[in-house]
């Protein structure tokens, strides 16, 4: 960004005053039941936020989707899928039929979904680490993020059957993204990481920017996985065949993803190296540029400005990130943008859970659809001490929150 930019958001983020990381100072999270926070810790009249601990023994939960009836299936890295009362406080099932996932390191059952005509047909999606040959060359067997749908039928999946794999396979254990987001047309946007094979000490074109691999990559299906007839058209090198369905490409680790409520266009949050984290919306055809630029530095390097990979600059070559977080990650693992029903003055508000961060961030957007910039971004729930993972808004218009200690949280205003 320009120095303009950057002294602009050091302004914004003066301007915020109070509502800076220890804004949510007071208070500690109870076991079970209820804290409220002010929300500006300076003055104590400022809107206050409640947390709820709805539920307390989940194992690392990881997705989250409301059902039509308000009850609340909750994905489980370990393999498991849960599905909870419409209240969130009771456990009403343990899913049967989901085929066996890779749980090691960041792989696991990752995001789970619902169809867009889930009442008229139960089908439920999710991602996960899945184990298999195919390989990157030197590699061996290994694993890749996949794409699996069931329909629910009572505490079972049944018809279950995998619509999408990520290729080429790797057997480390990192970045396997990956969010699912339903459009209205009923097409399925998944958000695939690099698996960690690009470097920024030594940024290539072989992973992220290959257009032909399947890894840093947003890739949009159909509902049984064929691809729909309005992808963008990329143009590729000769001899390169993109990757089925590709949307974007140059991404990093995208795990937090949501559409924006006023252009309908998919926007992602993804993780940096050391820092670099970026929020970015996400048009069809248009690169994001890693590994070969990032706000961030390749880890070990000095903290500073000289380290950023390419530059950091994206533009003019890539699509420039919303907005950044420098010079320490946030690791950003989850996107949401709120309506506003239950608290008017977010409504269209992006927030960002973060796991290093543990915190939940809200970043408020300004200018026009065509030209979206951060005005402010505020650090709440810091106190908590929690690794936040996902969330979504709930059937009562407030933020349901996943932390990796296994609780489902409830955030409203006091
Ligand atoms: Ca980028």
């Amino acid at each position: 960004m320009s120095a303009a930019a950057s002294e602009s958001r050091r302004g914004a983020l003066r301007r915020l005053g109070g509502w800076g990381a220890a804004a949510l100072g007071a208070g500690t999270l109870a076991a079970a039941g209820a804290a409220t926070f002010p929300a500006r810790a300076q003055t104590g009249s400022g809107p206050r936020l409640r947390v709820e601990t709805l539920f307390d023994g989940l194992d690392s939960p990881w997705g989250l989707a409301f059902l039509p009836d308000g009850r609340c299936l909750v994905s489980e890295k370990p393999g498991t899928m849960k599905l909870l009362s419409p209240d969130g406080r009771r456990l009403l099932a343990r899913l049967s039929g989901l085929p066996p996932v890779v749980d090691r390191g960041q792989g696991g059952l990752l995001d789970v979904a619902l169809d867009p005509e889930f009442e008229r047909d139960p089908w439920v999606y999710w991602a996960y680490s899945e184990a298999g040959e195919g390989g990157l060359a030197g590699f061996g067997a290994g694993s890749s993020t996949a794409v699996a749908r069931g329909r629910l039928q009572g505490d079972r999946l049944v018809d279950v059957g995998v619509i999408l794999r990520q290729l080429p396979r790797h057997r480390g254990n990192g970045h396997f993204g990956c969010r699912l987001v339903f459009r209205p047309d009923q097409t399925l946007f998944v958000t695939l990481g690099d698996r960690q094979m690009d470097s920024p000490r030594a940024p290539g074109r072989e992973h992220a920017q290959n257009l032909a691999s399947g890894l840093g990559k947003v890739l949009r299906i159909r509902r049984d996985g064929s691809l729909p007839p309005d992808n963008p058209v990329i143009a590729a090198p000769a001899g390169v065949t993109p990757v089925p369905g590709l949307w974007s490409w140059g991404h990093r680790n995208p795990q937090g993803a949501a559409l924006h409520p006023g252009s309908g266009e998919l926007w992602l949050v993804e993780h940096g190296p050391q820092g670099g984290d970026e929020l970015n919306r996400v048009r069809p055809g248009r690169n994001y540029g890693w590994p070969l630029r990032s706000y961030g530095c390749p880890y070990g390097s000095p903290v500073g400005e000289a380290c950023r990979v390419g530059g950091g600059r994206h533009a003019p070559d890539f699509e420039e990130p919303v907005a950044t977080w420098v010079p320490t990650s946030i690791a950003p693992s989850g996107l949401a943008f709120h309506s506003g029903r239950a608290h008017p003055a977010w409504r269209g508000q992006a927030f960002v859970t973060a796991l290093a961060g543990a915190a939940l961030w809200r970043v408020e957007l300004g200018g026009s659809a065509e030209a979206p910039r951060e005005l402010a971004r505020e650090r709440l729930l810091g106190d908590l001490g929690e690794r936040l993972r996902a969330l979504r808004e709930g059937p009562d218009g407030h933020f349901r929150l996943l932390t990796d200690s296994g609780r489902l949280l409830r955030l409203s205003a006091a």
